[in-house]
């Protein structure tokens, strides 16, 4: 009976494992990708809302963003942008097929992302009126990239 119950919850536990084992490599790189720009996306909503007055200025609720952001583009999640996914080629993805064609203006545009987050919890410190100038630096390495290199 315990064994069974054991047994029973090994398998439960293990489910989530099981199921991205079946997946292709192709789907597995674009969950990849995906989880990494929630992440991101979460961390710099937060920020973003606190820089806009949506939610009030809270210095170690900013810090830990900044500093999960900062993290975050210290991954190198360009090893997830592997051929046969772009967009059309597996589901879910928005990447455009430039990516492959200029893989050099891919990486720079990763290499200002990480610029730009480097030193972001010093940034985001001290008051509501320091985290607008971080927002808009680090936003607008986001954005460049995504104007040429995503499509929805
Ligand atoms: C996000 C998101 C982007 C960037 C961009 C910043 O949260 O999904 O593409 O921030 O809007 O300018």
């Amino acid at each position: 009976m315990r064994l069974t119950a054991l047994a029973t919850l090994s398998l439960v536990a293990l489910a989530p494992l099981a199921a991205a084992a079946q997946d292709s490599p192709e789907e597995l790189a674009v969950e990849a990708r995906r989880g990494f720009m929630v992440m991101l996306g979460s961390n710099f909503g937060t920020l973003a809302a606190m820089a806009k007055g949506d939610m009030a200025y809270d210095e170690p609720a900013a810090v830990r963003a900044a500093t999960n952001i900062e993290a975050l583009t210290k991954y190198d999640v360009g090893m997830h942008f592997i051929p046969g996914t772009a967009k059309g080629e597996v589901e879910g993805s928005e990447a455009s097929p430039d990516i492959w064609l200029d893989t050099a203006k891919f990486g720079e545009r990763f290499a200002a992302l990480n610029q730009a987050a480097a030193g972001l919890p010093a940034a985001v410190t001290g008051g509501q009126e320091q985290v607008g100038a971080a927002v808009q630096k680090m936003g607008g390495t986001c954005k460049a990239c995504h104007d040429d290199f995503r499509e929805e």
